[in-house]
């Protein structure tokens, strides 16, 4: 099984990926399972195969525990780390050539907490691979695209799992300003005139700073650009994770 975890802001898309994308691997005659980790999701625009509200309830932690929403889903996050194990024998039974994995939309729950760790690696002990998600529309400014570089290095640092970056919901921008995100990625200096052109100030320092900081760690952040809604990009992404996977051959 390759097992591929989608992480990525809030709203970034990473819920719409899972299903388009496995949609479109079904549709190639792969046998994928998807796999929600979203506690407090209410609406998912696919039916999860294995989905953690069968084991954890929201609801019933914030009652019990008298918490809030937000410290429901910390704690909510935290205990799905104690479910690990019948979820485990969940996806194995699949044995799936592609789980892919829906994380919560607060991404810092499973990212920056250490159950998502424990989660990520105790879900199966098959290879595993990071989508991190830049959100198009958000990322067409430079402060915002700056922000997504330290966000997907912070994941990295955490995981230290084989990461590609997709820069989703493409069909909501104009090729010109899509392609001027791409060029961010690939060039460090269109970033940095970027920076230099449209802020200003402390922004345009700090900015600039940590652009140059996350580039001397020699990490490169090539996009793939993706469409949910129209599947672009879902070729590209196949084989950037195919190549990661099992150095380019098909599963089957
Ligand atoms: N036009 C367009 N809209 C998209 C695309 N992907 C997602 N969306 C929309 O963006 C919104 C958020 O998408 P989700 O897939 O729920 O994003 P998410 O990252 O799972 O969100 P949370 O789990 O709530 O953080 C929804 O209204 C989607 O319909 C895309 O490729 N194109
Ligand atoms: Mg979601």
């Amino acid at each position: 099984m390759y097992v591929i975890f989608l992480i990525g802001t809030a709203g970034s898309g990473k819920s719409l990926l899972t299903s388009a994308f496995s949609d479109w691997l079904r549709m190639k005659r792969q046998d994928v399972i998807s796999v929600n980790l979203d506690p407090g999701v209410r609406h998912l625009p696919y039916a999860p195969d294995v989905d953690v509200r069968e084991h954890i309830s929201l609801d019933e932690i914030m009652e019990r525990y008298m918490l809030g929403p937000n410290g429901g889903l910390v704690l909510a996050s935290d205990l799905i780390a104690t479910e690990i194990d019948s979820i485990r024998v969940e996806v194995e039974e699949y044995n799936a050539d592609y789980v892919v994995v829906d994380t919560p939309g607060q991404m810092e729950l499973f990212a920056f907490r250490q159950s998502g760790l424990y989660i990520a690696n105790e879900l199966t002990s098959d290879p595993k691979a990071i989508l991190y998600l830049f959100d198009a529309a958000f990322s067409s400014s430079p402060l915002n695209y700056v922000s997504n570089m330290f966000l997907a290095t912070a994941v990295r640092n955490r995981f230290f799992l084989p990461q590609l970056y997709v820069l989703s919901k493409v069909d909501l921008l104009p090729s010109k300003t899509v392609n001027e995100i791409l060029n961010y990625g690939r060039r460090v200096g269109a970033l940095e005139n970027a920076i230099e052109r449209e802020l200003t100030g402390s922004t345009r320092l700090m900015s600039r700073s940590v652009m140059r900081l996350i580039s001397s760690l020699g990490l490169s952040f090539s996009l793939i650009p993706t469409s949910s809604k129209s599947e672009r990009g879902f070729i590209s992404l196949h084989s950037f994770l195919m190549r990661i996977f099992a150095g380019g051959e098909e599963v089957i």
